[in-house]
């Protein structure tokens, strides 16, 4: 009769002498390269101190963050693209809408303003739509996605957001701009580099024509560095901020940054 034989105490195969070296010398050799890299960080970090800036940081931290544009949502990458231009002949000549929230109430243009909270202790600035018409006029075509997956090569006019900041002086040392409807409906938040993208407008044409009211007339934000749902229609009031804006398809749990 056969007892059942003891597991052996030494489960794990054995190592020939040869292999019991190698097994030796990869466990060094991975306690150095741990030490290598504390000491690479250190010796690292000093060099990256010393290289030029690009756009704020340190030109190759921005590479690799460039690199991994999903782990660093998106922040500092919105200023390093542009999105690709398109000829007009190519813009659709009645272009979709989509999207009506925050749009119900009557607009007056001489009643409307656009409102900007700049920054702690600064009075509100109001803007009459004269005033956005008489900056610099930017057009721009490009493809506009919109989440839901149509996209639709449009003409917009505008004036760049960056432009109205500069003309106004407002202040962009804060980290998001917030925009909301006048009635306070739809809203949205972008990070400072979104907003200060170049081809970041608010925009008062289509196709050379003033806005649709579903188009969001008088003025609208358009983004091309973000999907549709952050192009807001019909802008009320703009505010900088430090801390994150609300945002109406983030609280339905869409990517609050929805970058492209
Ligand atoms: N005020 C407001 N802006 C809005 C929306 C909305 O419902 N209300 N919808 C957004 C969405 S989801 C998209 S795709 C675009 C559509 O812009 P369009 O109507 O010019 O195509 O507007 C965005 N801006
Ligand atoms: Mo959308």
């Amino acid at each position: 009769m056969q007892t059942p034989s003891k597991p052996s105490p030494k489960s794990a195969p054995s190592l020939t002498p040869e292999q019991q070296k190698t097994v030796n010398r990869r466990t060094f050799l991975s306690f150095a390269t741990l030490g290598l890299g504390a000491l690479g960080g250190v010796l690292g970090w000093n060099w990256l101190r010393n290289q030029p800036e690009k756009d704020g940081m340190y030109a190759p931290l921005r590479s690799v963050l460039e690199a991994n544009a999903s782990l660093t949502e998106n922040i500092l990458y919105s200023n390093a693209h542009l999105a690709p231009e398109y000829p007009r002949s190519m813009a659709a000549a009645d272009p979709r809408t989509n999207g009506e929230v925050g749009l119900d109430e009557d607009v007056e243009l001489d009643a409307w303003k656009l409102t900007i909270m700049p920054t702690k202790g600064n009075k509100p600035l109001e803007i009459s739509f004269d005033d956005i018409a008489a900056l610099p006029k930017t057009e721009l075509v490009f493809d506009f996605k919109c989440v839901e997956g149509w996209s639709e090569i449009q003409h917009w006019g505008g004036v760049r957001l960056s432009e109205v900041f500069r003309k106004y002086g407002i202040d962009t040392d804060f980290r998001y701009v917030g925009m909301a409807t006048p009635d306070k409906k739809y809203y949205v938040g972008l990070e400072m580099p979104s907003a200060l993208h170049p081809q970041t407008l608010l925009a008062y044409e289509s196709n050379g024509a003033e806005l649709s009211l579903e188009q969001g007339y008088p003025l609208r934000l358009i983004v091309p560095m973000k999907y549709g749902i952050k192009n807001i229609k019909r802008i009320g009031t703009i505010t900088l901020s430090n801390e994150r804006p609300p945002d109406y398809w983030a609280e339905q749990g869409y990517d609050y940054y929805a970058g492209l």
